[in-house]
């Protein structure tokens, strides 16, 4: 196997990111990571010659492919085993829907969830930015994101509007995860690209202790468990009783 050139680039807690670096590792695939702040991401990218201005964006040998579904074709095509999908097409189908489902339904609820928690409150950025190498210390970095947190949140719609909907909808989309495991398309004998893809978000949403909880008793943070996505952070409570009531409600029983 010819030994590629690998640049990954990526923002700090970022779960998307964090799936580009769970494919990359189990495709044993070794990269350099770049790590970017958040917003100003968006214009790196571009001057980078990246198509679109989001992360993760990588640089193989040179060529650019960005964002995690075309990351994981690509990965799998240089590097066919492990494979990330499974070879029988009704199979691969359903992996390809989680996939999908994980980046399309997914991953911008629990986006636009943290944003509006660090608009609240700063103070539990430095847990997030552990093992971050933003090329400037991180105290100064974490104490100086105010106008960052804000950008991100406006850009993200971090609205309380649309976060009190996010958190209504969020117990049907741990529904569909558990589903999904159950059905063996998540989870199964063999980790495919949307076990990468749907771990992070999960992950990223366990480090609020308000979705923690509800999050690791369900079949989906046996996932998280399994996958083990390194996406620091702790949250303490910040989101209203009432806002958690939907998803509280939704909760399997606890078997006694
Ligand atoms: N869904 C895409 C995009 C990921 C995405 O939106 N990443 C965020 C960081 S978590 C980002 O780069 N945002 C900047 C922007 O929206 O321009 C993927 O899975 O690659």
């Amino acid at each position: 196997m010819a030994p590629v050139k690998v640049r990954l680039y990526t923002i700090p807690g970022s779960h998307p990111g964090m799936a580009a670096q769970l494919m990359l590792a189990h495709k044993r695939i070794s990269y350099r990571r770049k790590d970017l702040f958040p917003v100003l991401s968006k214009g790196i990218v571009r001057v980078l010659g990246f198509p679109r201005s989001t992360v993760p964006a990588i640089k193989i040998d040179g060529e650019k492919v960005q964002g995690t579904r075309l990351i994981a074709r690509e990965l799998d095509r240089l590097r066919p085993d492990p494979p990330f999908f499974p070879a029988e097409p009704e199979k691969r189908a359903a992996v390809e829907e989680a996939e999908r489902f994980g980046d399309e339904e997914l991953q911008h609820p629990i986006r636009q969830i943290i944003w509006w928690a660090f608009r609240k409150d700063k103070s539990p950025l430095l847990s997030y930015s552990e093992g971050a190498k933003l090329g400037v210390p991180i105290p100064l970095a974490v104490k100086t994101a105010g106008p960052i947190v804000a950008l991100a949140a406006h850009t993200n719609e971090s609205t309380d509007e649309n976060v009190r909907a996010d958190l209504e909808a969020l117990g049907g989309l741990l529904d569909r995860v558990d589903e999904m495991i159950t059905a063996g398309t998540l989870n199964g004998e063999q980790l495919t690209a949307a076990d990468f893809q749907i771990a992070p978000s999960l992950k990223l949403a366990m480090t609020m202790q308000d979705l923690r909880p509800l999050i690791e008793s369900r079949p989906a943070g046996e996932l998280v468990r399994r996958v083990d996505p390194q996406i620091a952070g702790d949250f303490p409570p910040i989101i209203p009783a009432e806002w958690l009531e939907p998803l509280r409600a939704s909760a399997p029983a606890q078997a006694s």
